[in-house]
């Protein structure tokens, strides 16, 4: 690969992508992939902290890999490939953990989110998640990591993990960065708008679906929760508008005044509605991509195999530094 920085980021199979995986994360990927050296990764391994059914979650790996070619993801220019194909994740994850504390991992969100949702399953995987997507990012020497706001506490939390293990046992891992979008950072559930919007969320209506048809999708606006207000504007408070506001602004272009003047004297359902289209015919080319790509399994296998030894030639180096750094005794 050429001398460019490095770029990670991953996302679960834990179903078809929200509005909210988009607009936060996956769209800001493919530009990316001119100016760094990016490898992107369906983090099954993520996934199954949380209960799977296997045939289910084989599907929706594929699907994943499918969708995040759809949307632009190159796999001639980026490294794009399937997490437990790759054995130095799960390696290093060994490694990191012991450098991390239990205190640290009790401090997360999502585990105290993910554990309220599951109370019958906390398992150990759920605790130590972060240690894993750590692992992820480290075992690349990533520079920056694109995601939306709700991962930045699992990105602090590597950034300190990388430090410890350099102090303690001499420069190994680079320090990275997040990669935050300024609008869209956080896209809300449409049925909760102070609750982010969710693969997992059970409410069919709180989430559009990258693959939704545009029936759907303008179905799902014109019910989404607003307030008993008339105006369209940005304003602390109006939780639902300001998140349409935000998914109208990252799918037109358009900024908060510039909207706030289209639709002055309009009413919400008029504003739903376009909100509906705009998003509709934004995700069209995408569903028609995905089509495309998941009917053909021949050349998904061979971009995920291809993917996939790139990934592990380029983390082994990274990881085998690791376990000498550590004290484990090489095999040749
Ligand atoms: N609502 C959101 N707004 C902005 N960004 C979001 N992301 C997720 N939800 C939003 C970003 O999407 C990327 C991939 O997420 P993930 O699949 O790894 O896990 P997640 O954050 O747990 O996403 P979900 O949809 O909520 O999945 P489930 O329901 O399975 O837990 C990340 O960069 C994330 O920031």
């Amino acid at each position: 690969m050429e001398d460019k920085k490095v770029i990670f980021s991953g996302i679960q199979p834990t179903g078809t992508f929200t509005l909210g995986n988009y607009i936060g994360a996956v769209r800001n990927w493919k530009p990316l992939q001119d100016e760094y050296n990016c490898i992107y990764c369906v983090v099954n391994m993520h996934a199954i902290t949380v209960r799977q059914e296997p045939a289910k979650l084989r599907k929706n790996t594929l699907d994943a890999y499918a969708l995040l070619m759809a949307c632009g993801i190159d796999p001639e220019k980026s490294i794009l490939f399937i997490q437990s194909h790759v054995k130095t994740h799960a390696e290093l994850s060994w490694v990191l953990s012991c450098a991390t504390q239990f205190g640290e991992l009790s401090r997360m969100t999502q585990f105290k989110d993910k554990s309220k949702r599951h109370p019958d399953d906390i398992n150990a995987g759920l605790f130590t998640y972060p240690v894993l997507m750590a692992s992820d990012i480290l075992a690349y020497n990533a520079d920056l990591v694109p995601v939306g706001v709700d991962q930045k506490q699992h990105l602090e939390l590597a950034r300190n993990i990388a430090q410890r293990f350099n102090q303690r046992y001499g420069e190994l891992f680079k320090i990275p960065d997040a990669y935050i979008p300024e609008v869209g950072a956080k896209v809300m559930s449409l049925q909760e708008p102070t609750k982010k919007m969710s693969k997992s969320d059970e409410n069919p209506n709180a989430c559009i679906l990258i693959l939704d048809d545009k029936d759907t999708i303008i179905r799902k606006f014109k019910r989404a929760v607003t307030d008993s207000e008339s105006e369209i504007c940005y304003r602390e408070g109006k939780d639902g508008i300001n998140n349409l506001m935000t998914i109208y602004s990252s799918v037109t272009g358009k900024n908060f005044d510039e909207i706030t003047s289209e639709f002055a004297g309009k009413g919400y359902g008029d504003f739903k509605i376009a909100v509906g289209e705009a998003v509709a015919d934004h995700l069209a080319p995408i569903r028609e991509k995905f089509a495309e790509y998941s009917a053909d399994k021949e050349y998904l296998k061979k971009c995920y195999t291809e993917g996939a030894e790139k990934a592990l030639a380029y983390s082994q180096r990274i990881v085998s530094k690791a376990y000498r750094k550590v004290g484990f005794v090489d095999i040749k």
